[in-house]
Formats: structure tokens, C-alpha cells, sequence
């Protein structure tokens, strides 16, 4: 039955290799929340990868750290459990805030994964040995600048390419990508930047044998997408809509989307995340594993969901060396030829480098059971 009587939260920063665009952001850092469970006979690792501005979806770094602190933290300390349902169950009455969730619950599969002697990927039911990855470009300063991008993580062996789009950089841009790169596959990430007011648009895109349109409308909406999606041939695929399995099997059912992006925190957790699977494996909807820059932790996370079979679609989940010149974790996180392996050791499968992450971090907090029960 583990306990846990200890939980500590820290902000760790690490600078990317290059500044990342999309309609919604720039970032050329991630400030992401590591955070660490501790009981009397385990221990386990996790990360709350949501970004630092709320231009994505409506949690920050800062929301994600008062709700695990204020009543994630409060309501799992000291209590019991032996499954991640019944941990979940702990914190239920907490809405929303799904980032926060994933923060904690990842922390608790690992520390679960390890005590008993699992790997992770196994312990959710995964069946691939290995996945394969895509990679997202972020909006760049010019087409050649993208070429220059595409070029590269092809000759590393990347299956797939997603660009980012947005008004200004979009069908112009595909066209011209499309003409060089005529055999690919080629998909698209509005990031919520249209409305259907911009129908001639996404129609146009429709000729360049997408893959897939990722979340082209509103953050909040799937009625839309039910419109948009019947004028179009190719598939859409909604992110920012999808925060659970209940989200994911209205949507299907009302034509909102033919593909889902599964994001570990965006869905809450690897529990839900799980759910999503299911849901859309029983409806023979595709899914692949998105990913929001995660670090080693958050990455090897990803690693191990996208290992059930219904991720049928290359992921973002590329090796960590695309953003990071320096991750936290050993093993390094690294595609070879655009497969990832699963990591055949106990839990997420990757060792936190401490000095590394002292050295980076901006911001620590402990919770102690006692501290709390005592006031
Ligand atoms: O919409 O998929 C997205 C990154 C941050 C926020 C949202 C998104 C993304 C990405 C990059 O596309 C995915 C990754 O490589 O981690
Ligand atoms: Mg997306």
C-alpha cells in the first residue's frame, strides 16, 4: 500500500536550441514542474509540462504550481492507495487543471512501476518494442529557414513532418513544401488560429494530401469542427478540444474528427490518456502521441504510452536532442532512423541527473505529510 508522506515541486528551466513559433507562442526556454513523491519504501519521478503563458490552454506554470501545492499535495499525502484509480480518486473533486493532474500522476505510476519492478510501457499494456516519431517546426523567419529544417530531420530518418500554420503561413508555405517534398508525410498544426469564416482557406489546404489538419478552430469547440470537417477530405485532428475520453468520444461521435493527438497532460494523465486510447481504438479512430516539449521525464512518459497499439500514426515524441542541448535524465531521450525503444527498465525508465536539475532549477518547495496534518 504505498503513502506518500513527502512531495517536492521544483521549476526547472531549460533553454532550446532554437526558439519554437506557433500561432499562439514564442518560446525560446520551457519552465516545466518536476515533481518528486517520496514514501517509506518508494519513490518516483514526474512532469507538469504545462507552458508558462496561458496562450495554449487556460493553466500556466504558475496555476499548475498552486493546485498541486494548495490541493493536489493535500489531498494525497499520508492516504492510502494501491492503484493509480484509486489516487486519482483522491484528488476528484478538483476540476479541470489537467496539467497539474499529469504532474503528480506520472510521479505515482513511476514510483509504482518501480516498486514493483516494471517498466512502464508494460505496466499500462503497451505492445510495440518500439515507437516511431515525427517531428512539429514551429513557424519560421522564412521558407528557406524551413527547408533548412525539413532537409535535417529527414536525413536523421523522421517519418513525418507536421508545420505549423498560421494566417500569413499557410497555404503558400504548404504549397511550396509540398512541390519539394512531393512523397512525405505531411501534416499541418493551426493551433486554434481560424474560424470558419476562413472555410476557402482550409479547403485550399485540402490539395496537398495532409495527413491530417490539427486543431484548426477554436480551443473549446468541437461543434464547428463537425461543419468544417464534412467540407473537407482531409482528416482533422483535434489537440486542444480533447481533455478526456468522455471529450474524445462526443467528438467522434458527431464527426468532429477522424484522429486524435493523445497528450498525456493536456488529458490530465497517463490514466486518461489510456482512456482516450480506448475509447478511440473501440471506434477505429487513429491516434498518435503528442508532445509540449517535455523533458526527459515527461518524455519517457510518452515513450511508454504511445506503446499501445492504437498509436498507429507517427508522434511528435521526438528525441529530446531536437529542443534540448542538455536534458535531465540517463539515459538520453534519442530517435534512431525515427524509432524510439522502450526503455526495459523498471518504471519511466530514465535516471534524473540531480546536479543537473540543482543547477536549473528556479523555484523548490517541500510538502510533508506532517507539515500538513498538523498545520
Ligand atoms: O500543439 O502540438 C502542439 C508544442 C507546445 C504546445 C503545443 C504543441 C506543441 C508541439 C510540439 O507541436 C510537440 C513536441 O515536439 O513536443
Ligand atoms: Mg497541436
Amino acid at each position: 500500500m504505498p503513502r506518500i508522506d513527502r512531495i517536492e515541486l521544483r521549476i526547472v528551466r531549460l533553454p532550446l536550441v532554437r526558439p519554437f513559433q506557433t500561432s499562439s507562442s514564442r518560446k525560446a526556454h520551457l519552465d516545466h514542474i518536476l515533481v518528486r513523491v517520496e514514501g517509506e519504501s518508494f519513490a518516483g519521478w514526474g512532469e507538469c509540462a504545462s507552458p508558462s503563458d496561458p496562450y495554449y490552454c487556460p493553466e500556466t506554470t504558475g496555476t499548475c504550481w498552486q493546485i498541486l501545492e494548495d490541493f493536489l499535495a493535500a489531498a494525497v499525502l499520508g492516504r492510502d492507495w494501491s492503484t493509480i484509480e484509486e489516487l486519482t480518486a483522491l484528488y476528484r473533486p478538483v476540476k479541470g487543471n489537467r496539467f497539474a493532474k499529469a504532474g503528480l500522476e506520472m510521479a505515482c505510476w513511476d514510483a509504482l512501476a518501480r516498486s514493483s519492478g516494471i517498466p512502464l510501457h508494460r505496466m499500462l499494456g503497451g505492445t510495440r518494442p518500439k515507437i516511431f516519431s515525427g517531428v512539429s517546426l514551429g513557424i519560421e523567419s522564412s521558407v528557406d529557414v524551413l527547408f533548412e529544417q525539413i532537409g535535417r530531420y529527414l536525413d536523421e530518418g523522421y517519418r513525418r513532418i507536421k508545420l505549423k500554420i498560421a494566417p500569413g503561413w499557410d497555404v503558400e508555405v504548404v504549397r511550396k513544401v509540398r512541390e519539394r517534398y512531393p512523397e512525405i508525410l505531411l501534416q499541418v498544426d493551426a493551433n486554434s488560429a481560424y474560424t470558419l469564416d476562413d472555410l476557402p482557406t482550409l479547403r485550399a489546404l485540402d490539395d496537398f494530401d495532409l495527413l491530417l489538419i490539427e486543431q484548426p478552430l477554436a480551443h473549446d469547440d468541437i461543434i464547428d469542427h463537425v461543419r468544417l470537417q464534412a467540407a473537407l477530405k482531409t482528416p482533422i485532428c483535434l489537440d486542444e478540444s480533447i481533455h478526456s475520453a468522455e471529450d474524445a468520444r462526443k467528438a467522434i461521435e458527431i464527426g468532429a474528427c477522424r484522429i486524435i493527438n493523445i497528450k498525456v497532460s493536456r488529458v490530465g494523465g497517463l490514466l486518461e490518456a489510456k482512456r482516450v486510447h480506448d475509447v478511440c481504438q473501440a471506434r477505429s479512430i487513429p491516434v498518435w502521441c503528442g508532445g509540449m516539449h517535455e523533458f526527459g521525464i515527461g518524455r519517457a512518459a510518452n515513450v511508454a504510452i504511445a506503446s499501445l497499439p492504437g498509436f498507429t500514426l507517427p508522434g511528435d515524441v521526438s528525441g529530446s536532442d531536437k529542443y534540448y542541448a542538455e536534458d535531465i535524465v540517463d539515459p538520453p531521450i534519442l530517435a534512431d532512423r525515427g524509432a524510439i525503444a522502450m526503455f526495459e527498465v523498471p518504471g519511466l525508465g530514465v535516471e534524473p541527473i540531480l546536479d543537473r536539475i540543482e543547477a536549473r532549477t528556479l523555484r523548490r518547495q517541500s510538502i510533508e505529510r506532517n507539515a500538513r496534518m498538523t498545520g
